[in-house]
């Protein structure tokens, strides 16, 4: 008899709980180390991540800014794992460097989610998914944008940050296609780290070193480029004619400067990977096996429709 009411007891509870709504999801922890603020590209990425955290109340983001240093980076990560998150999301600033950390995270069977830039890892084990640009690509069409244009003569190439797939990545893109063409000769070469500041610098010492003998610049990133812009002027040149400039990215900035006739390209990279990287965590954790490798689809924009297009893009 006793047994009977003890069930018709836990039923009761059981129903009374179902009746004021099923207990609260348990929300899915996201630990994210972004690189830092450095560009225009990266502060859409950051928005991107973080107001799209904000639009799914299953997602709880403890969001991280490295001020682009790997200790950084190591560091937050490992607090992550101390915190047991359930996912972690990062973007490397460099290449090399992460293993040790990323094995930790396989030891405490945490998953990571690699977005934008790479890791030069072995072990493909140490990450479920990576989802961003395919960044050789993007050099290989800074190089065929210039034999299309007919472009000839010393090019100053000022790369992105040292040791960043970014940076290695537009290289070998852009090298693989212009190394079969004698037209185009790279005859300076130099890190800006992917900042303005940095990139008016760099070009400064380009100017000082080769001046007029400049007829390009290939800068890794827009910001890079603008900063470059500023020296092509104070230096008495017109950016975009004396100089003619491409870089990669597709800020807001560049297109400004396409319609001022200062920038003559951008090869676009998409930073607004919010969407796609909490997809990637929701389908993780619903038990989905998810791709090695997602490319985000991309464009390039010469100067000539910079007006017709700017009204349309979203960073
Ligand atoms: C590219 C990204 C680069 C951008 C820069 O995917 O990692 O880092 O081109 C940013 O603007 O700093």
């Amino acid at each position: 008899m006793k047994k009977i009411s003890f069930v018709w007891a836990f039923l009761a509870l059981v129903m009374s709980v179902s009746a004021f709504g099923a207990a609260p999801k348990k929300k899915i922890n996201v630990g994210f180390s972004q690189i830092g603020a450095e560009s225009a590209w990266r502060i859409a990425d950051t928005e991107s991540i973080i107001s799209e955290a904000k639009k799914r109340p299953n997602i709880e983001l403890k969001f991280s800014d490295a001020q682009q240093k790997q200790e950084n980076q190591i560091k937050v990560i490992r607090s992550f794992i101390a915190q047991k998150v359930d996912v972690i999301g990062f973007t490397p600033v460099v290449e090399t460097g992460y293993e040790p950390v990323l094995r930790e995270a396989k030891k405490a069977k945490i998953p990571v989610i690699i977005i934008d830039r790479t890791v030069d890892v072995k072990d493909t084990s140490l990450w479920v998914t990576h989802i961003g640009s395919d960044m050789v690509e993007e050099g290989r069409k800074v190089a065929k944008f210039m034999i299309a244009k007919g472009w000839k003569g010393n090019i100053a190439e000022m790369v992105g940050t040292v040791g960043s797939s970014a940076a290695i990545d537009r290289r070998q893109g852009f090298m693989e296609i212009v190394k079969n063409h004698p037209e185009l000769k790279v005859v300076l070469s130099k890190s800006g780290n992917f900042t303005r500041s940095e990139g008016k610098k760099v070009m400064e010492t380009f100017l000082k070193d080769k001046g007029k003998n400049i007829n390009i610049l290939y800068a890794h990133n827009d910001d890079m480029a603008i900063g470059a812009i500023q020296a092509i002027e104070e230096y008495g040149l017109r950016p975009g004619v004396d100089i003619k400039i491409i870089s990669c990215d597709g800020i807001h900035d560049a297109f400004q400067a396409m319609i001022e006739g200062k920038l003559n390209c951008t090869v676009e990279c998409n930073p607004l990977l919010g969407p796609q990287f909490f997809d990637a965590v929701e389908d993780l954790k619903a038990g989905k096996k998810l791709p090695k490798e997602t490319i985000t689809k991309e464009s390039i924009f010469p100067m000539e429709v910079a007006k017709d297009i700017m009204p349309t893009r979203k960073y």
